[in-house]
């Protein structure tokens, strides 16, 4: 999920401390992308080993190390060709610290070292595989696996080109992932391929290149091995397929000089400095350098392939590359959730045998059955996404559940119980509202769950198990993606205490059913961003918006509120519509923005009721309504349409538009989206 920077010198005499410049450089330009720990591997001065260093925090700590150690004299000497690979870490697989920072290598030797970004789901299995042919892990990671089995396959089959070890590596490893490989058994050469996770491939030569499109290779017939060199899990027999050879003759060749050099990175802002032509990379794309030669390969053949891979050239402004086509990090953000919430459900919903595994909560699930109530405490936007998935837990677990706001809860002295099961969800970790409650709740003897998007934060460190949510950094100061996979853990957590529940499993497999459409759905409701955009425009010089729905989508509206308010600094409030009639009526008149929520649901009926009681005042409301619903629509002459989902999910599907809306607010109220004045990312003061 964090950065990859390598860099390739092809008869272009570089020095290693150059070359180390140059990787830290690299680094630097990913930092926006957030981290923990970063490290670089470059050859040994003697050209027979791999070095590595590795740190825990900036980048600039690194930097320090590699001046300390690794200047001056060897390394100051040119080197006509050279391959080193960099990484910024952001944990997913074990806590932050030098050990597991990447790169991570195959053996003692260092003969393969592997940079990663992304999860690697199955890498339980390839463990289980490689540890009974004796090998040992060092680290915590998922990745190590991959440095360990491309290892395995160079013993297994010695005739292999680099490139073909690590496209039989790739095909045995699930999951999202990015990767370079470097090898001390193939000097000079280069493998980096991705599935979901970005990556490029900068190449800067002196003279024009002869070509603007590098072909497409591809792997004849498979071949099979033997069954019992299948390491891929869950007894799905599927073989180790060997590709063949490639023909070498369409491979990329800078025709008039020799000279190249390539740069592999997870985004455009780490190579622009040194080059504007790049290609982007595909999903299951293998690009490999050999003899400065850049090839590119597909793992298998699709009809709709390219025959080639274009080289782009990118003409945007630094600034402008790290947010991708994204004007603010946030918009980012907003429009990176149908692959966020499925990195969040990813190697733990299994949809074909609906079946869920929270392995860091698994453990304590009998425990947590016996307890006599649930607590789920947090601030802000994380409060929201307890609140949205309440009303699912109670009914999935059949216990009492609080939600609480972790300021208020400690001003109460909220009793507390050793059978309490008290969950702190929090995007950073360190919120100090939620920390302090959580330490208030251990003392007392509670069993304590996070639910944190930071491997190694303290609510992670503190808690006694939890669900780590797996959305990838989060940079923007108003949180998006990071809700809605709060939301889905939480959602994942009530599906697996319900698992033995005969009575609830015919609404679990409708639920789990909804969750497999869920990116898909979302995807359609990011298609109406103009239509959001142009209710903007009617809104953004008003002083208030209200924000009315009930039950499943109450949340929503709070969350809604609170994204206007902290994004255009204009009064929102989330209304539950059940309390129009007790006081917030009074606000309404023709001139009043409303948004109302109204989702063929079981509050339907009673959301249509508030409907007209706002429309009977003159109202003009905006109404999200589920596609195609006539009778509602007929209600007002401006609505959002999104797609049907089970109840309990429609959380996830409105809040989107709420989060596209305060975004473009803002953005024609002139304020700074990714930083609200007097906010801060991450609050640790209480
Ligand atoms: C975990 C591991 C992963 C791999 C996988 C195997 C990490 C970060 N994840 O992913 O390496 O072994 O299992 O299936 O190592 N935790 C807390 N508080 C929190 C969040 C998490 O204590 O707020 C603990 C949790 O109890 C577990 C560990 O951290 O012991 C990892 O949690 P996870 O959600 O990443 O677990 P999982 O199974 O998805
Ligand atoms: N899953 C890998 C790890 O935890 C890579 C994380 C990343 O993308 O930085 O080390
Ligand atoms: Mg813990």
């Amino acid at each position: 999920m964090c950065g990859i920077f390598a860099y390739l010198n092809y008869l272009t005499p570089k020095s290693r401390q150059e070359v180390l410049d140059l990787l830290v450089t690299g680094l630097k330009r990913l930092e926006y992308r957030g981290y923990d720990s970063t490290g670089v591997a470059i050859d040994s001065p003697d050209n027979e080993n791999i070095v590595m260093v590795k740190r825990t925090g900036k980048v600039k700590v690194l930097e320090e190390a590699i001046q300390e150690h690794f200047s001056g004299g060897e390394y100051s000497k040119p080197v006509l060709t050279h391959v080193g690979i960099a990484h910024t870490r952001w944990a997913t697989h074990g806590v932050p610290c030098e050990r597991n920072s990447h790169p991570h290598r195959s053996d003692d030797g260092n003969g393969f070292v592997v940079v990663h970004n992304g999860i690697i789901t199955n890498y339980n299995d390839v463990k289980t595989f490689l540890a009974k042919r004796g090998y040992e892990f060092e680290s915590d990671t998922d990745t190590e696996v991959f440095a360990k089995l491309v290892h395995h396959l160079w013993k297994t089959h010695p005739t292999y080109s680099f490139r073909e070890l690590v496209e039989q590596a790739i095909l045995q490893v699930e999951g999202a992932f990015a990767i370079a490989v470097k090898s001390k058994y193939f000097p000079g050469e280069c493998v980096a391929s991705r599935r979901s996770s970005p990556l490029l491939v900068g190449i800067k030569t002196k003279t024009r290149l002869a070509t603007d499109h590098i072909p497409i290779l591809y792997g004849k017939d498979e071949k099979k091995l033997s069954p019992d060199q299948d390491i891929r899990p869950h007894g799905q027999s599927r073989e180790l397929p060997v590709l063949p050879r490639s023909e070498s003759t369409s491979e990329f060749m800078p025709l008039e000089e020799k000279e190249v050099e390539y740069f592999f990175a997870s985004d455009a802002s780490a190579v622009i400095e040194h080059t504007n032509r790049v290609i982007y990379l595909e999903d299951d794309d293998v690009a490999a350098v050999r003899d400065g030669t850049l090839s590119i390969h597909r793992l298998k053949k699709s009809l709709d392939d390219p025959h080639a891979r274009e080289i782009t050239t990118l003409k945007m402004e630094i600034q402008q590359i790290m947010k991708g086509n994204y004007d603010y990090f946030m918009q980012k953000e907003i429009f990176e959730q149908p692959d966020s919430v499925v990195n969040t459900m990813r190697g733990r919903v299994r949809f074909d045998g609906n079946a869920i595994v929270l392995g860091g909560i698994k453990d304590y699930i009998p425990e947590i059955k016996r307890c006599r109530r649930l607590m789920l405490i947090g601030c802000g936007t994380s409060y929201h996404s307890a609140v949205a998935t309440r009303q699912l837990l109670e009914e999935l677990t059949e216990l009492p559940v609080m939600v609480e706001l972790a300021s208020d809860f400690l001003d109460r002295n909220t009793p507390i119980f050793r059978d309490d099961v008290c969950f702190f969800i929090s995007q950073s970790g360190e919120t100090a509202d939620t920390l302090m409650a959580l330490r208030y709740c251990k003392q007392r003897g509670a069993l304590i769950v996070g639910i944190t998007n930071t491997v190694g934060s303290s609510i992670c460190r503190e808690s006694h198990c939890g669900v780590h949510i797996n959305a990838g950094p989060e940079i923007g100061v108003a949180s998006t993606k990071a809700y809605t996979s709060q939301f889905i853990s939480l959602v994942m957590f009530a599906l697996v205490m319900s698992e033995d529940r005969l009575s609830l499993q015919q609404r679990r497999l409708e639920i789990l059913q909804a969750l497999s459409n869920l990116a898909d759905q979302i995807r359609a409701v990011l298609q109406l961003d103009s239509k959001v955009q142009e209710l903007a425009k009617d809104l953004y010089q008003h002083k208030s918006l209200l924000i009315m729905g009930r039950g499943y989508n109450f949340a929503t509206c709070l969350e809604g509120a609170l994204k206007v308010k902290e994004l255009t600094y204009m009064h929102s409030e989330g209304i539950m519509a059940g309390e129009l009639k007790h006081g917030p009526l009074a606000l309404v008149d023709d001139s009043m923005p409303v948004l109302m929520i109204v989702l063929r649901d079981p509050v339907y009926v009673k959301c249509m009721n508030a409907l007209q009681q706002v429309t009977s005042r003159k109202g003009c409301p905006i109404i999200i309504c589920e596609e195609g619903d006539e009778e509602t629509k007929a209600f007002s002459s401006r609505h959002l349409e999104i797609p049907r989902t089970v109840d309990c999910l429609q959380g996830i599907l409105t809040v989107i538009p709420m989060q596209l809306l305060s975004y473009h607010i803002a953005v024609l109220r002139g304020c700074d989206v990714d930083c609200p004045r007097n906010l801060a990312k991450s609050v640790t003061v209480e």
